[in-house]
């Protein structure tokens, strides 16, 4: 594959890599992208996708969020793949910083990765929304319908970053930090549309900016090196 020797030499010769991505890092775990051709944005529901994860409608249509959260969201048993794994490895040989991702799937803890900036949530974290009690991802999935509070019985909601919804600052910042200061960044599996988060490619200074993707991206123009690709093929060539 093109440019992969490149990228090999760069993160060879770094200790400063700094990895940013989306939900094409987990399609080879199993678990659908928006915006592939099988992704969610091309199969069919009553309403589009970021309808239905918008926080509008999980306050007036809940059963029906939940319906396409259940479905869609909660894959379960989906492992870490080739990328997730080599993402964990670089950053425990002290050559990565951090990983930001836009997932929230929490499949690079799975792998081991210590620094993962989450700054769309998490589906493994989920709070009563009345008394604000803790719930994991066992507790969705083993709920029928909506889920509600053992306590107080309350509506459950994950904490994800819903549309119409505020990014939080403290994540985003330290993101900002990690891109701003890195000498790799290496952004992967993202269609780059999605606001705020793709905004974060502007804070890089370097001239190492590699953008791993099957498809071209909105921002492959900016890019040092291009490769397009399966991104777990990609980094499982890597030392
Ligand atoms: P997206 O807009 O769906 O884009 C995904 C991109 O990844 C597309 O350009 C694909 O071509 C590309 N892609 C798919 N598979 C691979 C692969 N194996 N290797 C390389 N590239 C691949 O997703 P974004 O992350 O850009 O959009 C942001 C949304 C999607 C965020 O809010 C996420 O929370 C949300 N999302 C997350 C998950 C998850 O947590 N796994 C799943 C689905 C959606």
């Amino acid at each position: 594959m093109e440019g992969i020797e490149t990228l090999r030499q760069w993160v060879k010769e770094s200790d400063n890599i700094v990895f940013f991505g989306g939900a094409g890092v987990s399609t080879e775990s199993g678990i659908p992208d928006f915006r592939s051709v099988d992704g969610l944005y091309h199969q069919k529901y009553d309403y589009p996708p970021e309808t239905i994860l918008s926080h509008t409608f999980f306050m007036k249509k809940t059963e029906e969020f939940y319906r396409f959260y259940h479905d869609k969201m909660l894959v379960s048993g989906a492992k870490p793949n080739a990328a997730h794994l080599k993402l964990a490895e670089l950053e425990a040989k002290g050559k990565l910083k951090a990983v930001i991702t836009q997932n929230i799937d929490g499949l690079h803890q799975l792998a081991g990765s210590k620094e993962v900036l989450e700054l769309h949530g998490s589906v493994q974290r989920n709070y009563c929304q009345k008394c604000h009690k803790f719930y994991d991802f066992a507790k969705m999935q083993s709920s029928a319908g909506v889920p509600v509070c053992d306590d107080c019985g309350g509506v459950i909601k994950p904490d994800v970053v819903l549309y119409e919804e505020g990014l939080d600052m403290q994540t985003m910042n330290k993101a900002v930090n990690y891109i701003a200061n890195a000498d790799v960044l290496i952004i992967g599996g993202t269609s780059l549309v999605v606001y705020p988060a793709a905004g974060l490619i502007d804070y890089y200074r370097g001239n190492k900016l590699v953008l791993i993707n099957l498809s071209e991206t909105a921002r492959d123009d900016v890019a040092d090196l291009c490769i397009h690709g399966r991104i777990g093929e990609v980094m499982s060539q890597l030392e």
